[in-house]
């Protein structure tokens, strides 16, 4: 039996272009449009941050919060896309200027668990029971600034709060060593299951491996993955490229490193990745070159870049690899590999 992958991304993925450096480049497109797009595109489920869910949720009261989540359950309902995840987007307020559950200042961290919980209740609503942590602040510029082993105290803490908050909620680490930060707290996978295990109930507690992170660790995004798998944690994956030590570019999967891509896909298609309902993410962003109308090309490329690598790790010739392994030919085994993606 082969796994069939439910693919996903988020409201962010389909992006007017704006960066640091110039402002938006293609015309905005509403909650609806995106969503309506998603199941033509190959996509049945999407995730969110907890205000693309809930606009304005620090504005809003608890209640007003599930109102407004429950209303987004019917719009997803009847487009027939599920919803994979919520993230509390702990990086854009004033309070998370410092770091969010690792800030100096404890109205901040507390700050940042209130708006934890609330995350866990929109997820409640939406029928996924999914967190993702993406710990965007969780670091330090100045290294003398904190103190790292405080701020991995102040993580857990976090955590347990939401472990207990609500028993059936799973955490998932999604590990970044830069960017915005100098330095990270959790900057890679081995990293975020070491925290889960001090925290009340580390079977709850697993990670998302971003190909784009991984590679910006100087780390090998398959290895990560097959990491977490083997520990049995691995509860998502972002799918995307990365052209070396650089900004976080979040290119079309495949985009810089064909291998590294069918790697990656191989990897997760051993290990039957997916048949627990797990999705395949995409967090790719569009050429900041790209014209309105093709806003969408980015996340069709990367789900058939996908397939198409899918089909290539499914026809691999494993016999005669592990021949070539047996032999401890691995200069055969190499052009093995590239004959098979070259397609000769
Ligand atoms: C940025 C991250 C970001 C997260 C998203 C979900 O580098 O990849 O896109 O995945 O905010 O938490
Ligand atoms: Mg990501």
């Amino acid at each position: 039996m082969s796994t069939t992958y439910t693919f996903c991304c988020g409201p962010w993925n389909i992006g007017e272009g704006a960066d640091p450096y110039g402002p938006p480049v293609r015309r905005s497109r509403d909650f609806d449009w995106k969503l309506a797009q998603l199941p033509a595109l190959g996509y049945g489920a999407m995730m969110f941050h907890d205000d693309d869910a809930v606009p304005d949720v620090d504005e809003k009261s608890a209640k007003q919060i599930v109102k407004e989540a429950k209303a987004l359950k019917a719009k997803l309902d009847a487009a027939g896309v599920r919803a994979e995840m919520v993230a509390p987007r702990l990086w854009f307020s004033p309070k998370t200027i410092d770091g969010a559950y690792t800030s100096n200042d404890p109205k901040c961290r507390k700050y940042a668990i209130e708006r934890s919980l609330r995350t866990i209740d929109i997820a409640n609503e939406l029928d996924t029971k999914l967190i993702v942590l993406w710990l965007a602040r969780e670091g330090s510029y100045l290294r003398e600034s904190k103190h790292s082993g405080k701020c991995l105290e102040f993580l857990v803490e976090a955590m347990d709060k939401m472990l207990g908050y609500d028993k059936k909620v799973r955490l998932a680490i999604e590990p970044k060593p830069n960017e915005p930060m100098d330095h990270a707290y959790l900057p890679t996978i081995g990293h975020a299951i070491a925290a889960g295990h001090l925290t009340r109930d580390a079977k709850r507690v697993g990670c998302v491996v971003e190909s784009a992170h991984a590679i910006l660790a100087g780390l090998d995004p398959a290895d990560e993955m097959e990491f977490a798998l083997t520990c049995d944690r691995l509860w998502s994956v972002h799918l995307n490229d990365q052209n070396g030590l650089k900004f976080d570019q979040d290119k079309p999967f495949g985009s810089t490193n064909l291998r590294t891509a069918f790697n990656q896909v191989r990897v997760l298609e051993r290990n039957k990745y997916g048949r627990k309902g797990e999705c395949v993410g995409f967090d790719v962003h569009p050429f900041r070159s790209t014209k309105d109308e093709d806003v969408l090309k980015h996340l069709e490329n990367s789900r058939q870049t996908f397939l198409h690598l899918l089909e290539k790790a499914r026809t691999f010739d494993e016999k005669k690899a592990a021949k070539l392994i047996a032999k401890r030919d691995y200069q055969d085994l190499d052009q093995l590999v590239l004959s098979h993606l070259l397609g000769v």
